[in-house]
């Protein structure tokens, strides 16, 4: 970690997300052991709260059957950002399995995650659900207030700690934490940030329960989205459900006699860990095709159903790519308890088995499909050595898959990213080629063209697009994230405390 790499909060924190950063799993012994998580956010969170001496609160992973069963410590062999979070600085959430049941798969997966990117006709309104919403956020509210009252009795008391709630899960906590710490006259600052899109009034207020969302998100002193028209979004739907009376200009919302800031704050990616990642990762791809990458979850708004129809009309249309392009989509497992998601899966398997059966020759498959999971350095082998990267979701609140694979285009010539306009990507990466995924002939098209790019224009274009995801990486984020909360420290004042 480099100097300027420090991110560090004045004060401590507690980070809120429904997940803590690693799950708890029954080893052959019947122990609990913890299993680390090693997405982005995890890894760019874990070291600003372990440097301030902070807490997380989250749900384990697994419903444990006694209370007062101890967190185990990380393995001594653990080397991941979140090895430094000691038990006693977990606040580990516990939920009836059957209320977690309406609550995670029911509203969080069933509801707000196609309303909330704008495909209502998938969502599920259901009273029960939002009750158990309900319920699952007062544990979480309850669980952050004892960590606040743990703060206060530590050699942290006397600063403002801030909280930090995470995502769709736990929309309504902040509210009800602002209410109790104030009755308990502890002092401390509550900000949000939301990873998927916020949807427009007009689908917003489809949902039964709208005002409540609107009113708990409102707690907070500031609440961050990915890109501006989301935050234009929100402050739309608390001026017309609310009558708030807000200012789109500074993105302010006033409630309850406080303003409330509302901020676009992009996320990022470790890009120097997936440059070094790509610069070690041995060669996996033994093919003379050019390989076009497809990496999502397998989830509906990833547009993956319209990204293999677009490469069958590729074909189509373009005869003289058959035998010298094959298109390699990794799709993770994903929700799998959600009806939705396993007729997606049998949609897939169906297609993928179509397209291939049409074309296939005896020495060449168009689609190689891997349902399943990779290593992150087999991964970064695919962004490295793909010529094409294929990321066409129909929504998306942001997409890290764009921003991985450019940071792996450590080869000359490089390779050419395809982003859709419907992902927070698509509104930042402006030097990626930029596709409509409803429209087949035209995705068809883009893949064309991606694929006969100048070597010249390649360059020019990467070159861009990963100045841009170096410097707006993701400890940027956390410390514009901090900065936005008025609690990120100087460098100045770091190199004072030494
Ligand atoms: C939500 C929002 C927003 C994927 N396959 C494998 C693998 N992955 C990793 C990728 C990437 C991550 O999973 C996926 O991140 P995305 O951003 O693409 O998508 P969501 O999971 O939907 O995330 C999204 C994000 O939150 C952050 O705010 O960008 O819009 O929906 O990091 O690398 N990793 C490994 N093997 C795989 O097979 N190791």
């Amino acid at each position: 970690t480099s100097r300027s790499d420090v991110v560090a909060s004045s004060g401590s924190m507690i980070v809120v997300s429904n997940r803590l950063p690693f799950v708890l799993e029954k080893n052959k012994e019947g122990n609990l052991c913890r299993k680390a998580s090693a997405g982005g956010l995890v890894t760019a969170v874990a070291p600003v709260v372990v440097n301030c001496k902070g807490l997380w609160v989250g749900w384990p992973g697994i419903h444990l059957e006694d209370p007062n069963q101890p967190i185990p410590e990380s393995d001594p062999n653990d080397i991941t950002p979140t090895a430094g979070l000691k038990s006693d600085k977990v606040v580990s959430v516990r939920i009836d399995p059957q209320i977690f049941d309406s609550y995670y798969n029911g509203c969080c997966n069933a509801t707000f995650w196609p309303l909330f990117h704008s495909m209502p006709d998938r969502a599920t309104f259901n009273g029960e659900h939002w009750r158990a919403y309900i319920t699952a956020n007062k544990e979480f509210a309850n669980c952050t207030l004892t960590a606040l009252r743990k703060l206060k009795n530590t050699e942290n008391a006397g600063d403002v700690p801030l909280i930090w709630i995470h995502d769709y899960h736990l929309m309504l906590a902040a509210n009800w934490i602002r209410q109790a710490a104030e009755d308990e006259n502890i002092s401390c600052k509550l900000g949000f940030f939301l990873h998927i899109p916020f949807p427009p009034w007009d689908i917003f207020r489809l949902f039964p329960w709208s005002d409540e969302i609107l009113q708990g998100m409102l707690g907070c002193d500031m609440i961050g989205f990915h890109i501006t028209d989301y935050c234009l979004n929100f402050v739309d739907c608390c001026q017309r459900n609310l009558g708030c009376r807000v200012d789109r200009k500074n993105l302010l919302v006033e409630h309850g006699g406080r303003t409330v800031r509302v901020r676009p704050l992009p996320i990022g990616i470790p890009f120097e860990r997936f440059v070094e990642l790509a610069e070690k990762a041995p060669k996996v791809l033994s093919t003379t095709q050019k390989i076009i990458l497809g990496v999502d979850r397998l989830d509906y708004t990833k547009g993956l159903v319209n990204r293999l129809l677009a490469f069958e009309k590729l074909l189509e249309k373009h005869p003289e790519h058959k035998e010298n392009v094959s298109l390699l989509q990794i799709a993770v497992p994903s929700r799998t308890d959600v009806k939705e998601y396993q007729e997606l899966k049998e949609e897939m398997d169906q297609l993928v088995g179509r397209i291939n059966g049409r074309f296939t020759t005896p020495n060449w498959s168009p689609i190689r499909y891997i349902y399943g999971c990779v290593s992150q350095n087999d991964l970064a082998a695919f962004y490295r050595d793909s010529a094409v990267g294929l990321v066409t979701p129909l929504r998306d609140g942001m997409n890290l898959v764009a921003k991985e694979f450019v940071a792996c285009q450590i080869n000359t010539p490089p390779g050419v990213l395809i982003v859709s306009p419907f992902a927070g990507a698509g509104e930042t990466m402006h030097e990626a080629l930029i596709c409509n995924p409803y429209e087949i002939d035209g995705a068809a098209e883009a893949i064309h063209r991606a694929l006969t790019m100048p070597d010249d224009e390649r360059i020019l274009r990467m070159n861009y697009l990963r100045r841009r995801e170096k410097i707006n990486d993701v400890n940027y984020w956390t410390r514009s994230f901090l900065a936005a909360m008025g609690s990120l420290i100087t460098q100045e004042d770091h190199d004072e405390i030494g």
